[in-house]
C-alpha cells in the first residue's frame, strides 16, 4: 500500500522550499514503525501526487491555506477517486469547515489516529461511518452531516514517538527542525496552539539529544543549524541544565548554532549564560507590544519592562533577541501603537531584526471567537485572508479589528510599521529580495545548493 502526504501551501511562498512540516514528519515515522511495509511518500506539488497513484492521501493544512486542501481534496477525488484524510491546526480547530471532498479529518495529536485509520483501511478497502465511528479523535461526513468521534487521549509519554522522518522532504537547506515539547500552559488572546495540544508535555533531554545526534548523521555536511519549534524549550529549567551539560560535553555546541522561542519572563542571566554556551546565537520570543494595557488584553503575562529587560540580558549574554509584535488589537489607540514604535526604535540596536505581524483572527483562538461573535468572520471566508502580511498589507483583505482609532488612521500605522521594519531589518529584507529572486516557477531540487536560512 502506498500514501501520499503533503503540507497545503500557496506555492508562491517560496520560504516553504526551505522549512518541512514536523508533523508530517511524526505521521509518516509513527506509521513506519508499527506498518512498515507501507511506502509513505511526502509529496511537495498536487501534480506528485497524481503522477504517483497512491492509495490514500494525507493533506495537513494551516488555516490560511484551506482553501487549497479543498481544491487539492477535490482534484485528487476527480482523478484518482482515493480516500484523502484533513489533519492539522485548521481542521482541528474548525472541523465544521470539513467538505465531502475528504473522508475523514484527523483531529488534533495525530500519530495513533491515523494509524488506526490507515489500518482500518488496509484490512477493509473503504470507510463506513460505522467503523470510524468507533475510533476516536476523528471528523467524518454521513449523510450530508458532520460526525465528531470522541477525542483522543493525548499520548501520556512522548519519548515513545520515532523522530520524524526527516529524510522523506527535500532538504535544501542547512537549517532543521525539532520539537522538544507539545502544548503551552499560557493562553494568549490570538493564540491557536491549544487546540491542538491540551496538555503540556515534554520529551526527555536524553531524546532530545539523541534525536539531534541522529539529524547529524543523517545530513553531516548540511546541518548546522537547529531551529526549535516549541515555545516551552527554556521553561524546564532542569531539563534545559541537562541539555546544557550534554550540548557541551559532546561538543555539538561548537558544530551547531541554535535558534527557538524563549517567554520575556523566563529569562535570566543564568539562562542567558547556559543558552548561549549550547549555540543561541539569536532567540525570538513573542514581545507583541510596547503597551503594558496592550500586553494585559492579550493575557500575556508580561509587561514591556520585561520585554526590554530580555534583550538586553540577551545581549549581553552574546544573543541578539528577534523579537515579534503584533498591532491592531480592538482596544488599541494611537499612543499604544507609539509605544510599540519607541519601542522598537530605542532597542533595535541590540537586536537581530524583528517581526511585526497586523493582528489576525486564527481559527484556535480566543480572538477568532471574538472576531465570530463580532460578525467580522465566518467559517466561510476566504481562508487566505488570514495571512498576516505587513509588507504585502492588502487593505481590502484585512479583518480590521482595532476600534479605539480609525480603519484611516490604522493605516497610516501600517505604513509607519512598514518603514520602521525596512529601516531597521537589513537581514530580513535581503532575504526577502533572495526569494523574490528566485522566482515562483524555479525549482531547487540539486540538493548539493546550500541556501543562507
Ligand atoms: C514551526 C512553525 C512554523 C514553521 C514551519 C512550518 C511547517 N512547514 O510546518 C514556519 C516558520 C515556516 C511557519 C510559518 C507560518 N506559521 Co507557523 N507554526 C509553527 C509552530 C511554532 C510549530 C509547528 C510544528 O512543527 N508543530 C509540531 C508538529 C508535530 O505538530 P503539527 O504540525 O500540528 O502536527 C500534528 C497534528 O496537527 C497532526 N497533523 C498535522 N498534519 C497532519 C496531516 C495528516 C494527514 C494527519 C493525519 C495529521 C496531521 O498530527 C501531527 C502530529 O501529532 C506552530 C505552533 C505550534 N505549537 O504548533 C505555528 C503555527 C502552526 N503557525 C501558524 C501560522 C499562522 C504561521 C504563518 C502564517 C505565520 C506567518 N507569520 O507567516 C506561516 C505560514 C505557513 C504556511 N504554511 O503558509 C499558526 C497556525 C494557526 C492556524 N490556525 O492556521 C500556529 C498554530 C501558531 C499560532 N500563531 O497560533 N510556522
Ligand atoms: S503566544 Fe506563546 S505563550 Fe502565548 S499561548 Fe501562544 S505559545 Fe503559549
Amino acid at each position: 500500500m502506498r500514501i501520499a502526504l503533503i503540507e497545503a501551501c500557496n506555492p508562491d511562498w517560496l520560504f516553504k522550499r526551505f522549512s518541512y512540516s514536523l508533523g508530517l514528519g511524526y505521521i509518516s515515522s509513527f506509521l513506519k514503525k508499527f506498518e512498515p511495509n507501507i511506502e509513505i511518500v511526502i509529496c511537495e506539488e498536487i501534480e506528485e501526487v497524481e503522477k504517483l497513484k497512491p492509495d490514500l492521501l494525507g493533506i495537513s493544512s494551516y488555516s490560511l491555506n484551506w482553501d487549497i486542501a479543498k481544491n487539492w481534496a477535490k482534484k485528487i477525488k476527480e482523478s484518482l477517486g482515493i480516500p484523502v484524510i484533513a489533519g492539522g491546526c485548521h481542521i482541528s480547530s474548525l472541523p465544521e469547515t470539513m467538505t465531502s471532498d475528504f473522508d475523514l479529518a484527523v483531529l488534533r495529536e495525530g500519530e495513533e489516529t491515523f494509524l488506526q485509520v490507515v489500518r482500518l483501511f488496509q484490512k477493509e478497502g473503504f470507510f463506513t461511518p460505522a467503523r470510524v465511528g468507533k475510533i476516536p479523535g476523528l471528523a467524518y461526513m454521513s449523510g450530508g452531516e458532520l460526525y465528531l468521534t470522541p477525542p483522543r487521549t493525548p499520548l501520556s509519554r512522548l519519548d515513545r514517538l520515532p523522530y520524524p522522518a526527516r529524510h522523506l522532504f527535500p532538504i535544501r537547506s542547512s537549517t532543521h527542525y525539532i520539537s522538544t515539547s507539545r502544548g503551552c500552559p499560557f493562553q494568549c488572546l490570538f493564540c491557536a496552539p491549544r487546540i491542538i495540544w491540551d496538555k503540556t508535555r515534554f520529551f526527555s533531554a536524553g531524546y532530545v539529544m539523541k534525536e539531534i545526534l541522529s539529524i547529524i548523521e543523517q545530513f553531516a555536511d548540511k546541518f548546522t543549524h537547529l531551529m526549535v519549534v516549541d515555545d516551552l524549550f527554556i521553561t524546564d529549567k532542569a531539563r534545559l541544565k541537562q541539555l546544557h551539560k550534554m550540548f557541551v560535553d559532546s561538543g555539538i555546541n561548537k558544530i551547531l548554532t541554535l535558534q527557538g522561542n524563549v517567554r520575556a519572563d523566563l529569562i535570566s542571566d543564568e539562562t542567558a549564560k547556559i543558552l548561549y554556551e549550547m549555540g543561541f546565537r539569536t532567540a525570538s520570543f513573542g514581545a507583541e507590544s510596547g503597551s503594558d494595557r496592550i500586553l494585559k488584553y492579550y493575557n500575556k503575562k508580561t509587561t514591556a519592562e520585561d520585554n526590554r529587560r530580555t534583550i538586553d540580558i540577551l545581549y549581553n549574554n552574546g544573543i541578539k533577541a528577534i523579537p515579534s509584535f503584533i498591532i491592531g488589537s480592538p482596544p488599541e489607540t494611537a499612543e499604544d501603537l507609539d509605544l510599540t514604535l519607541d519601542f522598537i526604535e530605542k532597542n533595535h540596536h541590540k537586536m537581530d531584526g524583528f517581526e511585526i505581524f497586523p493582528l489576525i483572527p486564527m481559527p484556535g483562538s480566543l480572538l477568532w471567537n471574538y472576531a465570530r461573535q463580532k460578525g467580522v468572520v465566518d467559517n466561510n471566508i476566504r481562508w487566505s485572508r488570514l495571512e498576516p502580511l505587513l509588507l504585502d498589507f492588502n487593505p481590502d483583505d484585512y479583518f480590521y479589528l482595532i476600534e479605539s482609532i480609525s480603519k484611516e488612521e490604522f493605516l497610516k500605522y501600517i505604513k509607519k510599521f512598514q518603514d520602521i521594519y525596512k529601516t531597521y531589518n537589513p537581514a530580513a529584507m535581503k532575504f526577502r529580495q533572495f526569494l523574490q529572486e528566485i522566482g515562483r516557477k524555479e525549482k531547487y531540487s540539486d540538493s548539493n545548493k546550500q541556501f543562507p536560512v
